[in-house]
């Protein structure tokens, strides 16, 4: 089973570090499921600018993704990834301020949703989920290498259909060629907003893809968190001690549409009930529950107490003031001047 330390890990989601691993785990894709519950109702009150895109199905992967990342290792998220920006120290509030345009946020309310970040603390904003955080991933290790540092590692994550983009294939050549501690989580959830995996591509497995690049490649079930924790453990740990980039392919379904915007009608029904379409939070209950690691009253506890942190954290980012256009210096979040002045709130 895979394990982490005290001082290996962040103590970075508000959660005790002394609970086993699994729990750990279980908790981060409870909060974030819980999260993403209230953007869906936001989304439907019509109380959210902008798109709502959710991880539902994919929080194993993702929380697996991070949780076993140190303070200085870096993260390039994607859409679907509110549980691995947890693991790796985003909180609720953060998230919300973000989604309510709130100037006390890591985005000062000047970028939305899912677009947040923190650079200075190795959280990279998002740019786009096809595939351009590899190389921006990648570009952040080439550059602390070239000051003479080392052990970082940085993890970004794709979906299936990002696999087929130019950025995604320049981008693993460039961390293969050069040897860059980057582990790339592809979570296969079967489709690239409608087009199914058959439409996709040709090749019998994406696992091929890292085979084509002559890196390492993993595989997990994305659907149980056990199995996610084993070998992102076993996949960091690679990239960590030399061994270049690593891909992890685990497959999954996404159990909500594209984005909120989106029914996911066109989802083959067969899937759903076939092991792939399993619901990881159902699947880690149980695993919790047998293996003695919770009883199903803990599990409802988290969820009851997630809900209240939940609404808690909205009552204070929806009151909040977002940025104001006279006296805000709109330079980009990464100069330095910002990356220092984070959360002093007025330092323009
Ligand atoms: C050039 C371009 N075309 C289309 C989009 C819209 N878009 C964003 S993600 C996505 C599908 C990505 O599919 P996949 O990589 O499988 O990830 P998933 O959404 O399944 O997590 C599309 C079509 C875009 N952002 N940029
Ligand atoms: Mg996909």
């Amino acid at each position: 089973m895979a394990s982490a330390t005290k001082d290996e890990t962040q103590a970075n989601d508000g959660l005790a570090q002394e609970q086993p691993l699994p729990v750990r785990a279980y908790r981060i894709m409870l909060r974030a499921r819980v999260i993403e519950d209230k953007l869906a109702s936001l989304y439907r009150a019509g109380m959210i600018k902008g798109g709502v895109f959710l991880g539902r199905g994919q929080e194993a992967l993702s929380t697996a993704s991070t949780i076993f990342l140190r303070k200085g290792d870096i993260y390039g998220p994607c859409i679907r990834d509110q549980a691995g920006r947890m693991a790796f120290g985003d909180t609720m509030l953060d998230t919300l301020r973000t989604y309510f345009g709130s100037a006390q946020g890591p985005m000062r309310g000047r970028d939305g949703n899912i677009h947040r970040g923190v650079p200075k603390e190795g959280s990279y904003a998002m740019i786009s989920h096809l595939g351009s955080m590899i190389a921006v991933v990648g570009g952040g290790l080439y550059a602390r290498r070239l000051r003479g540092e080392t052990g970082a590692v940085g993890i970004t994550s794709i979906g299936d259909g990002g696999t087929s983009t130019g950025a995604f294939h320049e981008g693993v050549n460039f961390l293969a060629v050069e040897k860059l501690p980057v582990v790339i989580v592809v979570a296969n959830n079967q489709y690239a907003y409608s087009t199914p995996n058959s439409r996709q591509f040709a090749c019998a497995d994406l696992l091929d893809r890292a085979t084509g690049y002559g890196i390492a490649g993993h595989r997990a079930d994305g659907t149980d968190i056990f199995s996610c924790l084993e070998v992102l453990e076993r996949a960091v740990q690679a990239a960590r001690e030399g061994g270049g980039p690593q891909m992890v392919l685990a497959s999954l379904l996404r159990l909500v549409g594209h984005g909120e915007h989106d029914d996911a009608s066109y989802v083959d029904p067969t899937l759903r009930k076939a092991p792939v379409g399993r619901d990881c939070i159902e699947v880690g209950a149980q695993q919790l529950t047998e293996g003695g690691f919770a009883t199903a009253d803990d599990i409802a506890a988290w969820t009851a107490e997630a809900q209240s942190e939940v609404e808690a954290a909205l009552s204070i980012a929806q009151r909040e003031k977002g940025p104001d256009p006279l006296h805000e210096g709109w330079q980009a979040i990464s100069t330095s001047r910002l990356m220092d002045g984070y959360y002093n709130g007025g330092d323009e």
